[in-house]
């Protein structure tokens, strides 16, 4: 087995005996901690194994310090030499690492803190950064910090595109608790502290996960993510009245349904006492839900909320509603419409212990999208973002899109909601409305793939994406550089290489995919390849109304779906006007013609052109310089980044020349340059 691609970014490979490792050494040569409770216990283990590894000698572990160097774990409830009042104000989760003459104090405000002080040790080790005279003080800035797993228990992952699940097969668990513990330690290490284990589309089988056939199972998993701060979360089916219990209805006012779900809310808590709740994917592409029932999305999260209230449950309640059986030609719907139309006349209505779940953007996790206007739309209504690790609509880990850059600028993104500087990071982090729950999830990228995440690069976004939701300030480029520091060791070359293949990568994507917006644009069901009319003439509300004179969807309030009209005026007014519009959405928000020119100087066409043959050119550059780390990069992974790469080359070539070739015979425009189009 290749153990540096199963590693990820906690490699801790050994050290040679360098500078670093001489100043180092009898510091990290003993551990002191007195009380190894739980997590305490998860800390110190990770800390002996990653002083081990990367120095050579397993260090001493004792109770209490014999007065030389060493490492020291502790909670702010203990007696320290270390003035810990600034944890005061702090949460939870908040740590601190001092040096205090020569030892090194891990002082977490909860035992959590000390796990995730242990594993920033780590990092800091890792990347060999002077541990001799440091104050770090680190507080998660979002609360809810969650992954969503869409595992079926056939073992089989939707949008998976690493393997197959590490959790389930034949619809029963796997039972390799050793490959679920790395994945918490993986998890644990950037901080993330919920997960849901099951696909929120909740099928027949996975509809028993909250029965005594597989309780027993799911506390086993809870019992090791519980050793690494995590909660475990199960996403419920909503007919589960119908489908487990005995009842006709699923209605959430009808009392019997009620003490139904009050009864298998107490079951669920016999087994997992700490167990976080229900992520509910209702009324949306043919999930049941309140709609059945002529209830709202209010009745039916509270139903659910209020059986999960005496035990401290809460409801992630999914906002991806939308009519996707919609005809074609009805130019009215707009589907980006639709989570605020269903959503936002509802805020206020909803219990404590219930978050609205709302996807990044409108539509589906495309390269590009505007925000979700229903973040700072719904001031008395918990709210988390979900995110998509897993590259569904990205290049499914074949080709290389870097999200983090991405995502930045979805957290940087002013709403406006409360005036200038209401950005979604301060809504989602719960600082600007004072919410009781908030937070970030995403959907999950990892499978039983050895290296987690088919791609070895793709490993990138799931450790990116743990450290940005704890801090959402932190610049990209400090993520990258720990993430290939760690992953990769410290060679200069290979830093600089792998961190501008990684920062231009999303852009390269963007460049020879859909253009300015528009999205979609890909292959029906899998989603993957160019396909321009794939969904145009489809029920999936996901069009581009291209023509031989233009294309873009005019969502304008003058006299588009009004789909404009749903920000907060500096935004509305931003994207209403073409003058203003910026181009990189401007086929999202515009129905314009070819020869429209964008704000870049150049006409739609001649960008379309212009890109998709650059974007190819960028694919091969990939390659090129991917091909200067042989040597520096271990063959297994070296190879295998190599082949996803070249792959990523050939395909982004049939994108160049379908999308091209399908504007040019659209619209009858030459390329000012001449180069070769179908
Ligand atoms: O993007 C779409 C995916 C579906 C997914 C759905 C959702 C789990 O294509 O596979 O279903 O979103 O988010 O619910």
């Amino acid at each position: 087995m290749n153990k540096s691609e199963y590693a990820a970014w906690l490699q801790y490979a050994p050290k040679e005996k360098n500078h670093w490792v001489k100043k180092h050494e009898t510091l990290l040569s003993q551990i002191v901690v007195s009380n190894e409770s739980l997590l305490i216990h998860s800390a110190r283990q990770e800390l002996s194994r990653g002083f081990k590894s990367m120095l050579g000698s397993e260090p001493a572990v004792s109770a209490e310090s014999d007065g030389g160097s060493g490492v020291i774990l502790a909670t702010i409830h203990e007696q320290l030499p270390v003035d810990t009042s600034e944890l005061g104000s702090l949460n939870d989760e908040s740590y601190m690492i001092q040096t205090v003459d020569n030892s090194l104090y891990l002082i977490g405000k909860s035992e959590k803190g000390v796990l995730y002080a242990a594993f920033h040790l780590l990092r800091l080790i890792q990347q060999e950064k002077d541990l001799l005279s440091l104050t770090v003080i680190e507080a998660p800035v979002n609360q809810i910090r969650m992954i969503n797993h869409w595992d079926n228990m056939d073992g089989s992952i939707e949008r998976g595109y690493a393997g197959k699940s590490i959790f389930y097969k034949d619809y029963q668990f796997i039972g390799d608790w050793t490959r679920i513990k790395d994945y918490a330690r993986l998890l644990a290490s950037v901080g993330i502290n919920a997960v849901s284990i099951n696909n929120v589309n909740v099928h027949e089988i996975e509809t028993k996960l909250i029965t005594s056939v597989y309780l027993p199972d799911v506390a086993k998993v809870a019992e090791i993510f519980r050793a690494y701060g995590i909660k475990t979360y199960l996403s419920a089916n909503y007919a589960s009245p119908i489908q487990l219990g005995d009842l006709q209805t699923a209605d959430p006012l009808n009392e019997d349904v009620k003490s139904w779900w009050k009864e298998k809310v107490k079951e669920v808590y016999s087994y997992i006492p700490d167990f976080g709740g229900f992520v509910i994917k209702a009324d949306s592409e043919h999930r049941p839900g309140p709609f059945t029932y002529n209830r709202t999305h209010a009745d039916g999260a509270n139903m659910l909320g209020e059986a999960l209230n005496p035990f401290g449950g809460v409801v992630f309640w999914r906002c991806f509603v939308y009519n996707c059986v919609q005809d074609w030609r009805d130019r009215k719907t707009d589907r980006a419409r639709a989570a605020y139309d269903h959503f936002q006349p509802l805020d206020g209505q909803f219990l404590d212990n219930v978050v609205l779940q709302i996807k990044n953007g409108p539509m589906d996790f495309q390269v590009r999208e505007p925000v979700s206007p229903l973040f700072g739309a719904m001031p008395k209504t918990n709210q988390v973002l979900e995110f998509q690790v897993t590259q569904e609509y990205t290049g499914q880990q074949k080709h290389l899109c870097y999200l983090i850059p991405q995502w930045k600028e979805v957290l940087d993104f002013d709403t406006f909601a409360k005036g200038e500087g209401s950005t979604i990071k301060k809504i989602v982090s719960g600082s600007l409305y004072q919410n009781t729950l908030s937070g970030i999830t995403a959907v999950s990228n990892i499978g039983d793939n050895l290296n987690w995440n088919g791609h070895t690069l793709a490993q990138a976004n799931f450790y990116g994406y743990g450290r940005l939701i704890w801090n959402p300030d932190l610049a990209a480029s400090t993520i990258t550089e720990e993430w290939i520091e760690q992953t990769f060791g410290k060679d200069k070359f290979v830093l600089e290489q792998i961190k501008d293949m990684l920062h231009k990568s999303w852009s390269i994507y963007e460049k020879y995919t859909a253009p300015l917006g528009v999205g979609w644009m890909v292959n029906p069901g899998h989603h993957y390849g160019p396909n321009v009319d794939g969904y145009e003439y489809d029920v999936w509300g996901t069009y581009h109304f291209a023509d031989w004179k233009g294309i873009g969807v005019n969502r304008t309030l003058k006299n588009g779906t009004g789909y404009t009209g749903q920000y907060f005026k500096e935004n509305q007014e931003l994207y209403e006007s073409l003058e203003t519009c910026p181009d990189e959405l401007i086929l999202f928000f515009h129905h314009v013609p070819y020869t429209h020119v964008l704000k870049s100087g150049c006409t739609v066409i001649q960008h379309i052109y212009n890109t998709h043959f650059e974007g190819v050119d960028d694919t091969e550059n990939l390659v090129f310089q991917w091909k200067q780390l042989e040597g520096k990069v271990d063959t297994v992974r070296y190879e295998g980044i190599l082949s996803r790469l070249e792959e990523q080359h050939e395909h982004s070539k049939e994108w160049r020349d379908k999308i091209n070739t399908y504007f040019y015979r659209k619209s009858g425009i030459d390329d000012e340059k001449q180069r070769k189009i179908y």
